[in-house]
């Protein structure tokens, strides 16, 4: 029997049964009590408002690339391309239009208001005086000053808490983890999927415990699909909350099709459709009942596309809260 986002009943108990599998056969996430309890603490600030008609709207973002460990004790691993500057972004205008923000992150990418600093802040930023104490440089200064206390105020009022991930292991655990947790936020949270997750691992225990051995010829390995998980984010895990999910493809020709098959397919609220090469000038949010375009403003060197993006998006949270109400 088919089920109105397309998929069958076999598909989805086929589905279920390979994401039980993924979950059953991942190594356990080393610091579960520690995230758990973070996220706790966390939703249960952010809630108090509900239902006074002030209630915190709470984002999710998820930003880098998963790896897939090709070994247990892990000397090789696959990468997924992201910088993370456009969850970095995109996490600074959440949390300038009121939100808290979930920073799922994979570790060492771009963070939230470091941006505008240059690649290796502590070395080209500071410079010791004549009495030993540190100073920062001049053409820098503003810079420093500003990252340092917007990130300050956003940490220490408890409006964004960071949780890095590295394996495509952690990255999912973690994601059931936060959607767990944030069930009493109901249509009040936003998922903003922008981590470029991997398609296909190694399942753990079919993976080589020790550094595979060059020497005997060409590496024979079989990689399994990772279980799509947007579908039961949205429709088990997250039943309330706003979901956006990314489509990156190389090829402009067949981006907006398989944009819109995912938006169809995982019953997603928007889908952002976003080409490698054009990626921070352009992007187009394909939404049920309309597409649209959403541009960098050219004649600021200084705008981005994060900015005009993260609005559109607020205000078609505001309107799901409206309606959901
Ligand atoms: C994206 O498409 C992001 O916009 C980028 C951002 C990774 C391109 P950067 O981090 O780049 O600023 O350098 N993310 C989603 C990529 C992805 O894996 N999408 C899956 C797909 O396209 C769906 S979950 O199939």
């Amino acid at each position: 029997m088919a089920s109105k986002d397309g998929q069958n009943d076999t598909e989805v108990s086929a589905l279920n049964e390979e994401i039980q599998s993924f979950f059953k056969s991942a190594p356990p996430l080393r610091n579960k009590t520690e995230i758990t309890t973070k996220l706790k603490d966390f939703v249960l600030q952010h809630s108090s408002n509900l239902g006074n008609g002030r209630a915190t709207r709470v984002v999710c973002v998820t930003s880098g690339g998963t790896t897939v460990p090709l070994e247990q004790r892990c000397v090789r691993y696959i990468d997924n391309f992201s910088s993370g500057h456009r969850g970095a972004a995109s996490t600074e205008y959440f949390l300038k239009a009121g939100y808290a923000v979930i920073f799922l992150c994979r570790r060492g990418t771009c963070q939230p208001y470091c941006r505008s600093l240059p690649d290796d802040p502590f070395l080209e930023c500071f410079e010791f005086t004549d009495d030993s104490q540190i100073r920062v440089l001049e053409p820098h200064s503003e810079a420093v000053k500003k990252a340092i206390s917007d990130h300050r105020i956003a940490v220490e009022k408890g409006q964004l808490l960071k949780l890095p991930f590295t394996t495509i292991f952690e990255y999912l655990q973690m994601l059931l983890l936060i959607a767990a947790s944030v069930g009493r936020l109901g249509q009040h949270m936003m998922f903003y999927l922008a981590a470029a997750v991997s398609d296909f691992y190694v399942p753990w225990n079919s993976m080589a415990e020790h550094k595979i051995q060059s020497g005997s010829g060409p590496l024979d390995m079989r990689l399994v699909q990772v279980p799509k998980m947007l579908a039961v984010l949205r429709k088990e895990w997250a039943p309330l909350a706003f979901c956006v999910s990314f489509k990156l493809e190389t090829d402009t020709m067949i981006l907006l099709e398989k944009a819109s098959a995912a938006l169809h397919k995982y019953g997603m609220h928007a889908v952002v459709a976003n080409e490698l090469l054009t990626r921070k000038e352009e992007v187009v949010v394909v939404m049920s009942n309309e597409n649209v375009p959403v541009h960098r403003d050219k004649t600021d060197a200084s705008s981005d596309v994060e900015d005009p993006l993260i609005k559109l998006l607020v205000d078609k949270h505001r309107a799901h809260i409206a309606d959901s109400a």
